[in-house]
């Protein structure tokens, strides 16, 4: 096998930009748009500038989720749990895609649409790479359960899932096939700063490693992504995957983006902790999720934001600076 300095668990180098246009985790339209914003951007192109053979899957049907996202609202939910069986069914086909690509050894690249798409790719990434470690970079922890949720919407729940925390009589039918495989000490985050008490009582009870915006500035960056991936992966001989949500970044460099919280990473500190991953050659898979071109209140917004999240690739997958 030749490998590739950059990309371990690769015989060459080639990604799968998997599009996932899906809104339906949470309330505000716009975030189904976030691909398409990617790639009119030229993500598709800078990454084969970077040496990539690429390919974009569309494992979704843009026309029926966008029927189903009207019809939803009265008829799709679970107690407080809102379009249940939409992001269940969502969730499984990029599952199902994730796992093809991995199979292909096909880097995917995943472009959200809302973060609860990842309980798809990160239960596709476990499946393949049992000893995984997950980077989650967000400025929320998302490991709300069914039973902590204060707001129902399911991109605040994906890593309970993912970790099988949820109870299967108090879940619903439809994200039963989750396989929750994913170990508490085999997630790390980085850039929290919006964590509710529920959530905060399930990392500690559970010991799970988390640096919050307090520890980036106690700590400075570089040493932050030392002691994540230490955390993670304690020889620094397991894969790694990243599950990459633009809210991490503050505000003012991700204006666009639908539960902005300030005080977060800046831009330089964020796409450091990309370019730290690729440096390992360890990385196997990443999403990017929550661009929504929606809430820009202008087109420099947009840009900004747009531009954020290519970055965040392009950074993943060896672009360097110099
Ligand atoms: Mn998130």
């Amino acid at each position: 096998m030749t490998c590739d300095p950059v990309f371990d668990y690769l015989p060459e180098k080639k990604l799968s930009l998997v599009l996932a246009p899906f809104s339906g985790g949470q309330p505000r339209g716009g975030v189904e748009n976030g691909p398409q914003f990617l790639l009119k951007h030229g993500l598709e192109n800078d990454l084969q500038e970077l040496g990539w053979k690429t390919k974009v899957e569309r494992p979704l049907d843009e026309e029926d989720i966008s029927k189903r996202m009207k019809e939803s609202t009265v008829t799709d939910s679970f107690g407080i749990i809102k379009r249940p069986n939409l992001v269940g069914e969502v969730a499984e086909k990029i599952y199902k895609k994730v796992s093809q690509c991995l199979g292909e050894t096909s880097f995917p690249v995943t472009l959200g649409g809302d973060h609860s798409i990842a309980m798809g790719t990160v239960s596709a990434v476990v499946d393949k790479y049992p000893d995984v470690g997950v980077l989650w970079i967000d400025a929320h922890a998302d490991i709300n359960t069914v039973k902590s949720t204060e707001s129902g919407n399911l991109h605040g729940c994906p890593v309970s899932f993912l970790m099988g925390l949820n109870e299967e009589s108090e879940m619903p039918e439809s994200l039963k096939w989750i396989p929750g495989n994913l170990r508490p000490e085999k997630i790390v985050y980085i850039g929290l700063r919006d964590v509710d008490s529920g959530e905060k009582k399930i990392l500690r009870d559970l010991g799970i490693k988390a640096f919050s915006m307090y520890h980036v500035d106690r700590y400075g960056i570089n040493s932050v992504i030392d002691m994540a991936l230490k955390a993670i992966d304690p020889e620094g001989n397991c894969p790694i995957m990243c599950s990459y949500d633009v809210d991490a970044l503050d505000p003012l460099y991700v204006p666009a983006t639908g539960t902005p919280v300030r005080g977060g990473l800046t831009l330089r500190e964020g796409l450091f902790i990309v370019e730290r991953l690729a440096e390992t050659g360890k990385l196997v898979a990443l999403d990017v999720v929550e661009c929504n071109p929606d809430l820009g209140l202008s087109d420099g917004h947009i840009v900004d934001t747009v531009s954020a999240g290519c970055a965040i690739a392009r950074c993943a997958l060896g672009e360097t600076l110099l």
